[in-house]
This record gives structure tokens, sequence and C-alpha cells, in this order.
């Protein structure tokens, strides 16, 4: 910008010719306006989701961001099975008020077998039992990885992905269109664990295990990935007094959030996590809006996909393995290494309760 302005002075002092010097004062402002329009602009998403309580809170905030611009909603297993993320996503549709597309996703990893639900953690609806009426719409033809070449073929360099749950649905998209890495503006997916202990194994969070090959595809792909890593979400805790507030003040929004929030914090509770529950999804939907709030590495990344440590991240330091072999030529990815907890938290609350 100073540099256009340095450039504009210069062109003044040269002219001498009063109609251009006009004609530059007129594109001044021309140009201000159309910068702030541009850096104002709303980030078209797409969300790959696994409804799943903290999915539907991630769901929420990001319909009630001004920053985001959700262009539709693809489904995929883990915390439920794939017909009922779809569903799911339907009924939080319903839920926001809003028509933007779902596309169902992969019913099963792509190699691996597929995992039971841990219908204990999100309950048997997924939605903490709440049990919600059925969705007033149907998703739509053709496969969630369908919907995402075609999404971002339509926007070429403007679509973020936004991977909630087992990276398939992406990974499969990348085999359809080999060219997707060019037109992909940035992929943020939630999981990993690199120094904590693993949800499901020592080792592994439940997204990474739950298709270690997929994430494996995903994170050593040479485009603009972001791993929002477990180690990383679980410093953000969603409490009791937060959920109180939201309630009362977030309005109907808010009130949706403490109710499909109360099973997953008993959950939580069982487990001794008694200082309010992780806020996995939400956390990654965060980065999206604001990466200032987290300090991060980059990293060439490879997920082991078999043998007891299937699921395992590992995240080198360097690009540095020239050698023939499983590292060669990896690129580097970003991880999470450190979040504001409380800023994440604020900027949630305050997304809910001034809509
Ligand atoms: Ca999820």
């Amino acid at each position: 910008m100073v540099a256009e302005l340095s450039i504009l002075k210069i062109s003044l002092k040269l002219s001498n010719d009063h109609r251009v010097k006009m004609k530059i004062f007129t594109a001044i402002p021309v140009l201000f306006f159309l910068l702030s329009v541009a850096g104002n602009a709303a980030e078209k998403v797409i969300i790959d989701t696994d409804p799943g309580v903290d999915d539907a809170l991630a769901i929420v905030f990001a319909f009630n961001s001004p920053e985001l611009e959700v262009v539709g909603m693809t489904s995929i297993f883990g915390n439920v099975n794939t017909p009922l993320a779809t569903a799911n996503s339907l009924r939080l549709l319903d839920i926001v008020g809003s028509d933007v597309p779902v596309a169902e996703g992969a019913i099963k990893p792509l190699y691996s077998p597929k995992m039971p639900p841990p219908d204990f953690v999100h309950g048997k609806d997924g939605l903490g039992e709440i049990y919600l009426p059925p969705p007033s719409r149907r998703p739509i033809e053709g496969s969630a990885a369908e919907f995402i070449v075609r999404t971002v073929m339509e926007y070429p360099g403007d679509i973020t992905l936004i991977a909630l749950g087992p990276m398939t649905n992406i990974a499969i998209a990348l085999s359809l269109e080999p060219d997707l890495p060019r037109y992909v503006k940035k992929v943020v997916a939630m999981g990993g664990v690199l120094q904590v202990m693993g949800n499901v194994t020592p080792v592994a969070s439940a997204n990474i295990w739950n298709d270690a090959h997929a994430a494996d595809i995903v994170l050593r792909t040479d485009w603009d990935v972001v791993l929002v890593t477990a180690d990383t979400t679980r410093k953000v805790r969603v409490k009791d007094n937060w959920l109180d507030n939201i309630r009362r003040n977030g309005g109907s929004a808010g009130k949706f959030v403490h109710r499909v929030s109360q099973f997953y914090r008993e959950f939580y509770r069982s487990t001794g996590v008694l200082d309010g529950f992780y806020n996995h999804d939400p956390t990654a939907m965060a980065y999206v809006i604001n990466p200032h709030l987290f300090q991060t590495e980059q990293r060439a990344i490879r997920v082991v996909t078999d043998g007891i440590s299937i699921g395992h991240v590992i995240a080198a330091k360097e690009r540095h393995y020239g050698q023939p072999g499983p590292w060669f030529d990896i690129p580097l990815a970003t991880i999470t290494t450190d979040v504001d907890s409380d800023g994440v938290m604020k900027m949630i609350a305050d997304t809910i309760i001034n809509d």
C-alpha cells in the first residue's frame, strides 16, 4: 500500500498534466475502497464434519461468524456413522437457518477397518442425546469428494477446506482431481497428538486413527495444510460458567450450544477432566478466522498407517531427508503448537452473543 502511494506521488511530481493529476486523485479513493472490500471478503469454506458435539459447536460458531462464508458441508464417519453424520449436518443447518448443500461422504476408511463410533462420548444421536427432529432437507446428489472438487474448481484459489473428522473425503477428492492442490486456498484439519497422549491409543487421536492412510495422504500433499493438533485444542476448555453465559446471553444459538454440550460435559467429567471439556473442533474453526491466536511450526508430516502405532503423527522438524524412502521430499506443513485459549473462547462467545 505504502509502495503504491509512493508510486502515485512520484507520478504526480513527474506529471505536468493537470488532467492526469486529477485522474490519479480520483483513483486513490477507489483504490482504498477496492482494497478494503478485498480485505473484508468473507473466507469461503467447506466444512467436512462428523457431528459430533464439538462439531456442532464449531458449525454454530462458523455460521455466526461474518468472517466465514460456508459454501457447503460434507459428512464423514468418526463420531457417528456417515448416514447419521449427514443427517446431523442437515439438522445443524436447520438450527442455524442455512440451506447450503450437504454432500454425503465415504462410509469407511480408504484401506483400514471401520471403527465403531464412540456413542459414549457424543451420545447415541451424536448430538448429546438431545434427539433433534428429522432434518427438513436431504443431501445433494453425488459424493462429498465430487462436491469438494466441483466447488474448488468453481472458485479457484478461494476455498478453504476445514476437516473436522477423518480426512477420507479430502483424500478421495485428491485422487479424483490431481490438480486440486493448485486450486485449494488452504486445508485446516483438526487432530493429531505430538506431545500429549492420544485419546484412542497412546499415540493417536480419533480423527487421524479413524483413517490413518487418508491423513497421511492429506498431510504430505504439497499444499497449504494446517494441522490444528489435539495438543493445542486440549488447552482450550469449555467451562460451565462460559456455557451459562452463552445460554443466558447468546439467544437461540447460545441456548442450543448449552443444551447440546451437556452429555459431552458429563463424559469428560466421568474421565476426570473436571475443568470444562476440550474444545477441539471450534478451536480449528477459530484458527481459520484468526490464526494470530496460535503459535505454529513448519514440519514435514507423515502418519503411521499400520501396526500398534497406527494413527501416530510424526512431525519432522526439517525437510532434509533427501534419501529415497518414506520421508523423501515430504513438503512442510503447518502444525499448531500453542494457543491463546482465553482469546479463542472470547472470540467464540463474542461471535455467538453479538450475532
Ligand atoms: Ca469432529
